[in-house]
C-alpha cells in the first residue's frame, strides 16, 4: 500500500513538473470550452481543424464534449453552481432566454466591444456585406451576448439583398398536357384559372370517360402545399408556417399585421370558397397528410390537374415531370399579383458565448474568429478538405465533396466530421469556395429566373429575426396559439361553407378578445427596437 501511494505521489509531482514546465516554455494560454457535438462525432479534441486552429492562435483548448440528450441538464447545474464557469459556451443549444437570462446576471459577457476588425478581422469581413447581421443578435437589452453563425442556401438578388431558398415555398404547378389537349393558355390571373379549373373537371383530359380528375389540390394551411401563393392577387401572400412563430405576420410600411385580419384576407377566402362551392378544389384539402396528396401525383391514371410542391418531380414522378409546368403568380382583384416572402433568417444566435470566468475574452475571440474565413468555415460545416471535401480544389478553384466511404452517406459523413460551432456561409461562395446540392441549386434558380423574375418581391414585407423580451415571449406564449387556431377553423370552415361576409365582423372582435392588438404590440416594439439597433 506504502508503494502504491509512494507511487502515486511521485506520478503527481511528474505530470505537475511537466505541466509546469510546458507551461513556462511556451506560456500557452489555457481555454476550457463547453461545447455540444452530435452523438456520432468523435469529441472535438481528435480533429484535425482544432488543432490546426489552436496552433495558428497559439492557444490550449480543453473541452466539455457534450451530445444533445445530456445538454440541458448539464447547463442548467453549470449555471446553478455559478462559479467556475467554463470560459466559452459553444454550440450549446443557449436560447434566446438563456442568453437574455445569464446575460442580465453578468455570468455571459457583452461581446460588441471585442467584434473590431483587430480581434476578430473575419467576421468584420463578413459585416462589411451584412449590416443587418448584428442586429438579429442584439438582445432586448442592446447587448451582444453570442455571436451570429448561419448560412446562406440562397441567392443575391439584383437589389443587392439575399434571398434564401425557403421565401417562397409554395410552387404552383399545373398540368401543360391538359392545357394543350384542352387548347388553353397557361392562366396568369384567377379568373383564368378558374375557367382551366372548369375545363379540367368537366372537359375529361386525361380521356378515359370519368370525370376523375382533381382540377385543384393542396393541403390546408402547409407550409409548402398550402394556398397561400393564391392570395398573390388580393395584394398578398401568406406563406409563414402556420406551426410556427410567424404565422399570418407581415409588415406593411413599417407597421406589423396580422394578415388574416385583413380585408384582402376576407376577400381572398370568399373568392377561392366559390372554387369549393363548384367543385374545383379536392375535399381532401383539409385532411390529407403528405403520403396521400403526393399518391395523388403518381395515381396510375394521371388524375391531377394542379397543385402546391416545394418542386415539381416529387409530387408526381421524374416520368410525369415534363408534363406539368410552372404556374406563375396569378393576377387578381388587387391587381397584379403580390409576393410576400416568408420569414427565414440566415443568422442564429446562441452558438458562441463567453463567460465572466474567462480571462482573456479577446484572445478566445480571435481564436474562434477563424471559423467565419470561408474556407475554414466550410471545413468546420461539413469536414476537413481531404477528407470530406477533395484535397485538390477543382478547375475553378471550388472544393469538390469526396466520394463517401462505400456503405456511408455524405450526411453520415458530415455528422461525423463536421465541429460545430459559429460559422457563416454567405450566398456567393456557393460556386466559389464550394457547391450546393444538386437539387437545392435547381429551386434556386427556379425561384430567381422564374418568380423573382416576373415578381420583383419587396423584403420590406417580411418581419425580421427580431428578438422578444421576457415580458413578450409570456404575452406571445397565452395568446398567440388560440389565435392562430381561431384563424384556421373558422378559415376552413368560410371555404367549405361560405358565410365569410356575415360573420367576419364578429370573427374580428372575437380575435381583439383574444388579445390581437397586445399581440400586435408586442411584434411592433420588437420590431422598433430591431430596426433602432440597425
Ligand atoms: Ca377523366
Amino acid at each position: 500500500m506504502k508503494k502504491l501511494i509512494s507511487l502515486i505521489l511521485a506520478l503527481c509531482m511528474l505530470m505537475s513538473m511537466t505541466t509546469f514546465g510546458a507551461a513556462l516554455a511556451e506560456e500557452v494560454p489555457t481555454f476550457h470550452i463547453f461545447a455540444g457535438i452530435t452523438s456520432m462525432s468523435p469529441p472535438n479534441e481528435t480533429k484535425p481543424l482544432v488543432k490546426q486552429l489552436n496552433e495558428a492562435a497559439g492557444i490550449n483548448v480543453t473541452w466539455e464534449n457534450v451530445t444533445g440528450d445530456m445538454m440541458t441538464e448539464r447547463k442548467n447545474l453549470i449555471f446553478a453552481a455559478a462559479e467556475d464557469l467554463p470560459d466559452a459556451f459553444m454550440n450549446a443549444g443557449l436560447t434566446d432566454y438563456e442568453l437574455m437570462n445569464y446575460g442580465d446576471q453578468g455570468m455571459l459577457i457583452a461581446l460588441e466591444d471585442y467584434i473590431t476588425p483587430e480581434i476578430m478581422p473575419n467576421l468584420c469581413k463578413v459585416l462589411e456585406t451584412r449590416p443587418n447581421m448584428l442586429a438579429q443578435v442584439t438582445m432586448p437589452d442592446g447587448h451582444i451576448y453570442s455571436l451570429p453563425s448561419g448560412g446562406e442556401m440562397g441567392f443575391t438578388g439584383d437589389d443587392g439583398n439575399v434571398y434564401l431558398i425557403g421565401v417562397n415555398p409554395q410552387f404552383g404547378v399545373i398540368n401543360v398536357d391538359w392545357l394543350n389537349k384542352l387548347g388553353l393558355q397557361m392562366p396568369t390571373t384567377m379568373d383564368e384559372f378558374h375557367d382551366v379549373l372548369v375545363a379540367f373537371k368537366t372537359q375529361d383530359p386525361n380521356g378515359n370517360g370519368v370525370a376523375d380528375e382533381i382540377p385543384l389540390s393542396f393541403m390546408f394551411e402547409n407550409w409548402t402545399a398550402g394556398m397561400g401563393a393564391l392570395f398573390a392577387g388580393f395584394g398578398f401572400t401568406d406563406f409563414n408556417d402556420v406551426n410556427g412563430l410567424g404565422a399570418h405576420r407581415g409588415v406593411v410600411d413599417g407597421k406589423v399585421v396580422y394578415k388574416a385580419v385583413s380585408e384582402q384576407y376576407k376577400e381572398a377566402i370568399a373568392y377561392i370558397a366559390n372554387w369549393y362551392a363548384e367543385g374545383l378544389i379536392d375535399i381532401e384539402v383539409f385532411s390529407q397528410d403528405s403520403a396521400k396528396y403526393i399518391s395523388k401525383g403518381k395515381n396510375d391514371e394521371i388524375i391531377l390537374g394542379s397543385y402546391f410542391w416545394w418542386e415539381i418531380p416529387e409530387v408526381v414522378g421524374y416520368d410525369r415531370a415534363d408534363m406539368y409546368a410552372l404556374m406563375p403568380l396569378l393576377a387578381g382583384p388587387a391587381g397584379d399579383p403580390v409576393m410576400m416572402l416568408r420569414e427565414e433568417s440566415a443568422v442564429g444566435r446562441g452558438s458562441f458565448a463567453i463567460s465572466k470566468d474567462c480571462a482573456d475574452p479577446a484572445k478566445l475571440l480571435s481564436w474562434v474568429d477563424m471559423r467565419y474565413d470561408p474556407v475554414i468555415g466550410m471545413q468546420c460545416d461539413y469536414g476537413p478538405i481531404g477528407e470530406f471535401f477533395e484535397a485538390e480544389p477543382d478547375e475553378k478553384g471550388v472544393y469538390v465533396n469526396a466520394k463517401p466511404a462505400e456503405g456511408t452517406t455524405e450526411g453520415e459523413m458530415k455528422e461525423v466530421m463536421q465541429w460545430s460551432g459559429p460559422s457563416y456561409t454567405k450566398a456567393e461562395y456557393y460556386g466559389t469556395v464550394f457547391y450546393m446540392e444538386d437539387r437545392a441549386q435547381e429551386r434556386l434558380d427556379i425561384l430567381r429566373d422564374f418568380y423573382f423574375a416576373k415578381h420583383n418581391p419587396d423584403p420590406s414585407y417580411t418581419y425580421p429575426n427580431v428578438t422578444f423580451t421576457a415580458e413578450e415571449n409570456e404575452v406571445i406564449n397565452e395568446i398567440y396559439a388560440d389565435i392562430k387556431n381561431f384563424t384556421s377553423e373558422k378559415t376552413a370552415l368560410w371555404l367549405k361553407n361560405g358565410n365569410i361576409d356575415a360573420e367576419w365582423d364578429s370573427y374580428v372582435k372575437q380575435l381583439d378578445a383574444m388579445g390581437l392588438q397586445d399581440l400586435l404590440k408586442v411584434w411592433q416594439d420588437a420590431y422598433d427596437r430591431y430596426q433602432a439597433a440597425m
